[in-house]
């Protein structure tokens, strides 16, 4: 019986990104991109790994779209490599960087799989960085004319464009903490990166528009970690509800509402030239908002952060809190008074996992991918317009300074043999799809 019914054109889809799986990052005339640099480093990635591998997805994609078919899904998330199209960053385009994505998009469309594209999911490449990356103003001209080649070329097929992956982590982990590429660690080159992002989301809205036909639709995919009341206690409550966000306020406010609140422009101040004119590019309209979530922060009046006194916790360390995504879809829904559509982009968790007679049995897995599900319903019944959601994510992949240590995947990759295994959360989803909803 499905006790969790979705509305009848919900989407359901699952997520990857180029440089986390496609591997073949010499081949075909790809560019070097800031995390091929990176990754050079000695120390940055937890186990000395690379993406030059990864899951051979750019040899294996049509495995990997029989595999998506295997599960049933309707859409499919996956970035473009800006140095894969357009090896300099900009002027000279690879030809037969854009002929995979061809080929991606058209098997997807035989297979019947509706494709989300992502024109940056973090790898910049390495020239521009050369030349200041994003904390170079000019940043938002090179990805809108990117943005722009990217959508001639596949927009006859592909309607549903997100701009930036995580704009957050770009500038933070990027800039500010050194965790990401190009892994500075400078707090003024972070203002300078997170303004200029948001600069280069707006430019690419237009640019997209202007590429694309009137079923074209454009939005950004956030991160939120939101903060939850410890207790239903109204001190709490108040609490959680004033604390200082910084998953929301320096993206989704701007965005939302065309202005930086007082505590954004404190940290934005003499880091960064606002001109007249930015945050009116920035708030250019979307046609939907990406959301991705994997967990919130709860909040006491007297203790401030604190923990569950029963935390279960991902591999990745993060606490299991599946009422955060509700929180987030209803906090959405009211900021944009229900005005604008949002997609679920990310969501999923990491668990260590076993191979036992070529099962994967991932019991926990499961348990997060229902929990998380069941509160993004109870968001939709409470009025929140969600249309779909992306498991993060289709494969086992390099998972960023962590390597290859890290397993999001509903399909579990052999990085020796790259031999695929559907694990028991890829057929619970595809019950879940089949059934549009949970059981
Ligand atoms: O793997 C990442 C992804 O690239 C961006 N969002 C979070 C995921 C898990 O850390």
């Amino acid at each position: 019986m499905t006790t969790h019914r979705f509305p009848p054109s919900f989407l359901w889809g699952a997520a990857t990104s180029a440089y986390q799986i496609e591997g073949a990052t010499q081949e075909d005339g790809r560019g070097a991109s800031i995390w091929d640099d990176f990754c050079q480093l000695k120390g940055v990635i937890r186990d000395g790994s690379d993406g030059s591998a990864a899951c051979d997805h750019y040899h294996r994609y049509a495995e990997d779209i029989a595999l998506m078919r295997a599960i049933g899904l309707k859409a499919y998330r996956f970035s473009v490599a800006w140095p894969r199209v357009m090896p300099q960053g900009r002027g000279a385009i690879n030809r037969k960087g854009l002929d995979f994505y061809n080929r991606l998009v058209d098997g997807l469309l035989e297979a019947g799989i509706r494709p989300f594209v992502t024109l940056y999911h973090w790898d910049l490449p390495s020239t521009l960085n050369a030349q200041g990356g994003w904390t170079n103003r000019d940043s938002a001209g090179w990805f809108a004319d990117y943005a722009t080649v990217v959508v001639r070329a596949l927009g006859d097929r592909v309607k549903d464009w997100i701009t930036l992956n995580e704009p957050w982590c770009s500038a933070y982990l990027g800039y500010e903490a050194g965790m990401h590429a190009p892994g500075y660690r400078d707090r003024t080159l972070a203002a300078r990166a997170a303004h200029h992002l948001l600069l280069a989301h707006g430019t690419a809205v237009q640019a997209i528009r202007a590429a694309g036909d009137a079923q074209t639709r454009v939005g950004i995919t956030l991160n939120f970690t939101p903060n939850l009341p410890a207790s239903e206690s109204e001190a709490d409550r108040r609490a959680a509800a004033e604390a200082p966000d910084w998953f929301y306020e320096p993206f989704a406010e701007p965005i939302l509402t065309g202005a930086y609140n007082a505590r954004v422009l404190e940290r934005l101040d003499g880091a960064v030239e606002i001109r007249p004119g930015d945050l009116a590019i920035i708030a250019t309209r979307n046609d939907f908002l990406g959301v991705n979530y994997y967990s919130a922060t709860l909040i006491s009046a007297e203790r401030g952060e604190v923990h569950d006194d029963n935390p279960e916790y991902t591999l990745m360390g993060w606490p299991v809190r599946p009422q955060g995504l509700y929180a987030v879809l209803m906090r959405l829904h009211h900021a944009t008074r229900g005005q604008l559509p949002l997609y679920v982009t990310e969501n999923g968790a990491s668990f260590k996992d076993e191979v036992v007679n070529g099962r994967v049995h991932d019991e926990q897995r499961i348990a997060y991918l229902r929990a998380h599900i069941a509160s993004m319903h109870r968001a939709i019944q409470d009025g929140a317009d969600v249309r779909g959601y992306f498991v993060w994510s289709l494969l086992d992949n390099f998972e960023w300074s962590l390597g290859y240590q890290q397993f999001f995947g509903i399909v579990h990759v052999n990085y020796t043999t790259q031999a695929r295994i559907i694990k028991d959360s890829g057929y619970f989803y595809r019950d879940v799809i089949a059934n549009n909803g949970l059981a």
